[in-house]
């Protein structure tokens, strides 16, 4: 390790209405506000120990509406969180196009898929087990997630640090 501080890139991708700035406003305003606007640019910086050290990240955020397939802003991203929620039927068709595009990128992102909304349980329509099969075929951590409940996003953002670092450490 070359570095004790990193800078990544996140994108966070996924339908309308799925969640994504309320995930990002949790995250860097420790609030479930959705709206976004006005706000500067989305960061934050979090200490994680990694290999006994100390290691700063920093997160830079990019919010995406659907799953485009922009080569450019993906493979400029460390990190793509791809965000579904629970009360809505997975389109598991569209991940599944989204992520091929993604592995055949040069500079290939991490990717993770973030099921939201999970407060919402009694209305939930798409589960963990739905999840699973795409999971398993990519080798794509799930993690269930709530903009409304803090720990279950934090708990997200310091396993992508440390797989970040692991990979990154991987190279040198
Ligand atoms: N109960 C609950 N509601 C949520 C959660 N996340 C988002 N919402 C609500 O879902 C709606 C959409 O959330 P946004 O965060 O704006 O979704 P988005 O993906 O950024 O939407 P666009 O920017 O329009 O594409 C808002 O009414 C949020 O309050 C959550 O974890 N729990
Ligand atoms: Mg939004």
């Amino acid at each position: 390790m070359i570095s004790s501080r990193f800078i990544w890139k996140v994108s966070v991708v996924g339908t309308s209405g799925s969640g994504k700035s309320s995930l990002i406003s949790r995250i860097v305003y420790d609030s479930d506000s959705g709206s976004l606007e006005n706000r500067g640019l989305l960061r934050k910086k979090i200490s994680v120990n990694y290999k006994g050290k100390t290691v700063e990240n920093e997160f830079i955020f990019q919010e995406i509406d659907g799953f485009m397939e922009n080569e450019k802003i993906m493979s400029g991203s460390s990190a793509i969180i791809m965000v579904t929620d629970v009360t809505k039927t997975l389109n598991e068709g569209e991940i599944r196009k989204f992520v091929r595009f993604v592995s055949i990128l040069e500079r290939k992102p991490y990717l993770i898929l973030a099921a939201t909304k999970i407060d919402r349980k009694y209305e939930a329509v798409t589960w963990q087990e739905d999840l699973e099969p795409l999971s398993n075929s990519y080798k794509i951590p799930v993690y269930m997630v709530s903009a409304k409940m803090p720990e279950t996003v934090r708990k997200m953002l310091e396993d992508i640090a440390q797989t970040l670092l692991e990979r990154k450490n991987g190279k040198f």
